[in-house]
């Protein structure tokens, strides 16, 4: 292909950095990008999402974020296209999703991929931050081989190379994102090491922590590695949170009084482990290593069963009363955001709806209507003081700051089943 061929793109320009995907990592990404003096393109597949963000709003619920777009929007430093530009950063940050055979989608990876490639020019650098299995750069440098046999591709050739290619994760945590795109140390695989020095260039202009370099295989581990990490520990609390029901002990105390140890920092156990990360990415790891990975895989069936536990003790509560109403506080995958994906809460409640149906009183401040299979069964969504009044059984699934100031005393003379150890505090 010449590349000297005018781009289909946000116009023929030139951009600084070109983001792909505008979902939770992406946009925020693209515009603290933006926020830093670089122009971006932000490609998005839906049009709903490029409209939205041209008008300088936003799709998505994240702190301080509408602000941030609207302000880059307003100056022309971001821009939302269908359509890939010319940038010298190409980054990737399109979902990866878990199949029902629980192996890693990279349809999107691939196919942005391959959008990029007839854009490159010597000097540009790909930048996938996609969580990805280990290999996935390295599957994209060979791509982008196939498809620019022009271009010394790092990886391929044996000259030097025209462009580079590194991965570098994003770590940031849902409801603080802007804060710690900014203040997170990052990870930055490299193809080669001049491939990692080339996209640091990109993260020396608004991370404010340190910028590790390491090999790309490597910093595709790291990010699977960190969630995992954070699984196993959670599967741990939520094992010990079964132990202390046998024995009638309460779990919060014991973690509590275990963690006083020097060496000693449990996690709080829950009905699960929710969001789209934690829940899925040590799966990535089990996918492609199965027979090293027996505690990996275990921590999560212990967080899957976490959930069948709450659910099966809820049906206890309520058996022998046929007329019982039921409240589920809390349908997000964690406190404060209105993220209901993968939510174990939601599980729940899509269990007991089956059940209870019009019997079942739904509390969720952060979403305006039941998703539609909710709403099917005749469950209602409802607010704090009319569950309190109405409902004869109550389970606290997310520990929402809206249902911080409850007490024992609010549930006096009902069944209340605390999974987030709410009523502790
Ligand atoms: N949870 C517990 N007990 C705990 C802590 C969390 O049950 O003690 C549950 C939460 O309720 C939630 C789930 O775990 O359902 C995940 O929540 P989280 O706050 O631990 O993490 P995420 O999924 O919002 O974000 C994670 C972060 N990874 C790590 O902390 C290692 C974040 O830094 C990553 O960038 C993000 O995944 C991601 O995108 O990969």
């Amino acid at each position: 292909m010449d590349i000297s061929e005018p781009y289909a793109s946000a116009g023929t320009e030139n951009f600084d950095v070109c983001v792909f995907g505008l979902g939770y990592i992406g946009l925020p990404t693209a515009s603290v990008i933006a926020s830093a003096g670089l122009r971006v393109c932000g490609v998005d597949t839906s049009a709903r999402v490029v409209e939205t963000i041209n008008r300088g709003a936003i799709h998505i619920e994240e702190k301080d974020l509408d602000q941030l777009v609207e302000r880059v929007v307003k100056q022309d430093m971001l821009v939302a296209s269908h359509e890939a530009a010319a940038a010298k950063f190409h980054v990737i940050a399109v979902p990866t999703p878990l199949g029902d055979d629980r192996q890693p989608g990279l349809a999107s990876v691939m196919s942005a991929a391959e959008t990029i490639a007839p854009r490159l020019r010597p000097g540009d650098c790909v930048i996938l931050e996609s969580t990805s299995p280990v290999g996935t750069t390295e599957r994209i440098a060979q791509l982008i081989a196939r498809l620019r046999p022009d271009l010394g591709v790092p990886g391929s050739t044996h000259g030097p190379a025209d462009i580079a290619i590194a991965y570098c994760p994003e770590r940031v945590l849902p409801g603080k994102i802007l804060a710690e795109l900014r203040s997170n140390d990052r990870v930055i695989g490299g193809m080669t090491p001049a491939c990692a020095i080339a996209a640091k260039r990109l993260y020396a202009q608004f991370v404010l922590g340190v910028c590790f370099d390491t090999n790309a295989a490597a910093a595709e581990m790291v990010k699977l590695v960190e969630n995992s990490f954070r699984d196993v520990n959670i599967a741990f609390a939520n094992e010990l949170s079964l132990v202390a029901d046998r024995f009638g002990i309460n779990v919060w105390e014991v973690i509590r009084l275990a963690n006083r140890h020097p060496r000693v920092n449990i996690l709080q156990p829950g009905p699960g482990v929710g969001g789209h990360c934690i829940a899925v990415d040590p799966w990535f790891l089990v996918a492609a290593a199965p027979e090293e990975t027996p505690l990996i895989r275990t921590a999560r069936e212990v967080n899957l069963n976490k959930t069948e536990h709450v659910v099966a003790r809820l049906l206890a509560m309520a058996s022998g009363e046929s007329d019982a109403k039921i409240a589920v506080l809390g349908l997000a995958f964690k406190p404060d955001i209105d993220d209901l994906r993968e939510s174990p809460a939601m599980e729940v409640a899509n269990r007991l709806a089956t059940e209870f149906g019009s019997r079942l009183m739904i509390v969720e401040p952060f979403v305006d209507e039941l998703p539609e299979r909710l709403a099917e069964t005749g469950a209602s969504l409802c607010d704090l003081p009319s569950a309190l009044a109405e409902a004869d059984i109550h389970a606290i699934l997310v520990d929402h700051t809206d249902f911080k100031h409850l007490t024992l005393r609010d549930f006096a003379g009902k069944q209340v089943y605390d999974t987030r150890g709410l009523l502790e505090a």
